[in-house]
């Protein structure tokens, strides 16, 4: 079937700054809760680190090469704050001039930057006065946003606060799993409140010195839960689950309210003291667009919590099993495979928040093994069926206007280090050679049908 979307729609691919930068120590860039957290022994695999990633920071008109290349319209990269601000508060202009180079170059290739202003990196010194269980956090983030705002307003207008929050707050204050390596029962909540106010507060500071073609959003990570069974048991598990992954966010942005579940939840933990008098209506000033990131989705049951006492309970010990998967293919991560998953997530909060903003899909994407040729006939087939189920919600009546693939090179996959691979581009880190896979020229094809 042929694929059509609404005309202007967006065709890019995504990456980030610590998966793909390497050069953590150059132009005064300052240490980020990444560098301590892989210095920890056993926090990430193979001990791998951000060094070298894909030496981006050196390479990037060899990879901005490539983007020409695959055609693209628009390329999504994140600012690494530790390179702008590298004790979260001094400036240091060389590591800015970074990105007012790659942004620049950009535009002169006809790609629109699409800017993330934090994709994790928080700056270690920030973390420790507390990190984003701290209100001044969320402060300090502001100030951080409005100065890349007035610095590079007038070659990027479209802005993003922040990739994904739940894991940030989710796996890095609750489970451990992520930076800084916390895990506590107040603090994730605090964290993801406070990135939530941090979000709200940059929109506001940096609206305000904006020009009218500023487009200002967020990105969230979206995967529908399902029960897996109809009884009654599983069905309060899988709304324990849409409330810590979902609600907690879009709730507060698109609806209004804090999410209603989420106080009873975790009644025995927090006493939420740190919503304070008008935080929501900060969080919820109205955005351009909704950045949606899908992979899977999530299929739980009821499970007895892991800690007995409530008060004791990590944020993530909700008492959910996320291991029964569905008999259905799965990637190399084992994510299962479907794509239907990402229509019902933009559909869903299509119905779940009138007045929602446009969405993108800022990132889908997969990883499967390799083989020596690189050709990655998994991959090709994944993105295919899962733009075709993006089309299907823009049929279904959604206001889509883009598709980012993750992502355009192999990079550095968080706690799996560099084992899972999810670009369009191999790169061998020893080399730093990329050798483009079979699904990098399929999107080029795809991409340039589209435009017809
Ligand atoms: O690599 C990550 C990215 O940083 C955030 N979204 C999910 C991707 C794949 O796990």
């Amino acid at each position: 079937m042929t694929t059509s979307f609404p005309p202007g729609f967006r065709w890019g691919v995504a990456t980030s700054a610590f998966q793909i930068e390497g050069a953590t120590t150059a132009d005064g860039r300052g240490p980020s809760i990444w560098d301590t957290f892989a210095g920890v022994p056993g926090a990430v695999a193979g001990g791998d680190t951000g060094e070298p990633a894909a030496d981006h920071y050196h390479r990037w008109r060899d990879d901005l090469a490539l983007l020409r290349e695959l055609g693209v319209d628009s390329y999504r990269f994140s600012v690494s704050w530790p390179r702008v601000q590298p004790d979260g508060r001094r400036f240091e202009r060389r590591g800015l001039g970074f990105y007012r180079r790659l942004a620049e170059a950009l535009r002169e290739q006809g790609i629109e930057p699409f800017l993330t202003l934090y994709h994790w990196d928080l700056p270690q010194a920030l973390e420790d006065s507390g990190g984003w269980r701290s209100r001044d956090t969320a402060h300090r983030f502001a100030e951080y946003a409005s100065l890349v705002h007035e610095e590079l307003g007038d070659v990027v207008d479209h802005w993003t606060t922040l990739n994904e929050p739940y894991p940030c707050a989710v796996a890095g204050y609750g489970e451990g799993r992520h930076a800084p390596g916390a895990r506590e029962g107040h603090g994730a909540l605090a964290a993801a409140h406070h990135l939530l106010l941090g979000h709200g507060l940059a929109v506001q500071a940096m609206r305000g010195q904006a020009t009218p073609q500023h487009q200002f959003g967020i990105v969230l990570n979206q995967s529908p839960v399902v029960p897996v069974s109809d009884s009654a048991a599983d069905a309060a598990a899988a709304a324990r689950q849409d409330t810590l992954l979902r609600r907690q966010f879009t709730d507060p942005l698109f609806g209004g309210r804090y999410a209603p579940g989420l106080a009873a939840m975790f009644s025995g933990v927090s006493d939420f003291s740190f919503r304070l008098d008008g935080d929501l209506e900060t969080i919820g000033a109205p955005l351009d667009y909704l950045g949606v990131n899908y992979y899977y989705r999530l299929h739980v049951a009821d499970a007895p919590h892991r800690e007995p006492d409530p008060a004791q309970r990590t944020v993530a010990d909700i008492g959910v099993d996320t291991s029964r998967l569905p008999d259905v293919p799965r990637t190399g991560m084992g994510w299962p495979v479907e794509p239907e998953g990402l229509t019902e997530a933009l559909v869903g909060l299509h119905n779940r928040y009138p007045g929602l903003p446009p969405m993108y899909v800022t990132e889908n994407g997969c990883v499967y093994a390799d083989r020596s040729d690189f050709a990655d006939y998994e991959r090709i087939t994944f993105l295919n069926e899962h733009i075709e189920a993006a089309r299907a919600a823009a049929a279904a009546g959604v206001d889509l206007r883009g598709y980012f693939c993750w992502s355009l090179l192999d990079n550095f996959e968080w706690a799996h280090g560099y084992k899972h691979r999810f670009g369009l581009v191999h790169v061998d880190y020893a080399t730093q050679a990329r050798t483009p896979r079979a699904s990098f020229r399929w999107y080029r094809d795809f991409v340039a049908a589209q435009r017809g």
